[in-house]
């Protein structure tokens, strides 16, 4: 076997890591959450409205373009809250969870099977994707 070959080998046993960016977005006491497409990976699950980062975009802009695409809202994207991983399997993402405080436009469900305001309270007992569960504590939730 040629040296660079064996020595690449390791590289095929390691994650992907992908980024993705999701948004906090807050109306009083409430916060809006989305509920994953029947078709969709993690499908009938509550997630924080966003999605992953395209080449070229940084994070915020990734998230305004999600947040333009999926709620239909012009959005002001604020301070990054909290940056969490999560692994399935081999694939990993990189979660950024922004804070969205200002935005332009009526929320209109154009991705989501459903969109719902809620108190923190509620939030948890939701069914939610595993790596959301895990980070509600550190986006102080
Ligand atoms: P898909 O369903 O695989 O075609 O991908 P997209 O583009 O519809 O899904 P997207 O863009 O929301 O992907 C984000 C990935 O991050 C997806 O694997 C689900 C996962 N995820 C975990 N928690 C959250 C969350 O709170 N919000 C979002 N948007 N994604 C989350």
């Amino acid at each position: 076997m040629a040296a660079e070959t064996k020595n690449n080998k390791h590289l095929k046993k390691r994650t992907t890591w992908l980024g993705v960016v999701a948004g906090v977005i807050r109306k009083e006491d409430k916060i809006l959450l989305g509920l994953r497409p029947a078709g969709s990976s993690l499908p009938d699950l509550w997630e924080f409205p966003g999605g992953k980062i395209e080449l070229g975009e940084s994070p915020p802009e990734a998230l305004k373009r999600e947040l333009q695409e999926e709620l239909g809202i012009d959005a002001e994207i604020g301070k990054l809250i909290y940056a969490g991983t999560h692994t399935y399997g081999k694939n990993g993402i990189i979660l950024l969870f922004y804070e969205v405080k200002y935005w332009k436009g009526p929320i209109t469900p154009k991705h989501h099977t459903d969109l719902k305001w809620y108190e923190p309270d509620e939030i948890k007992e939701l069914s939610l994707p595993e790596a959301n569960k895990k980070m509600l504590k550190e986006l102080g939730l």
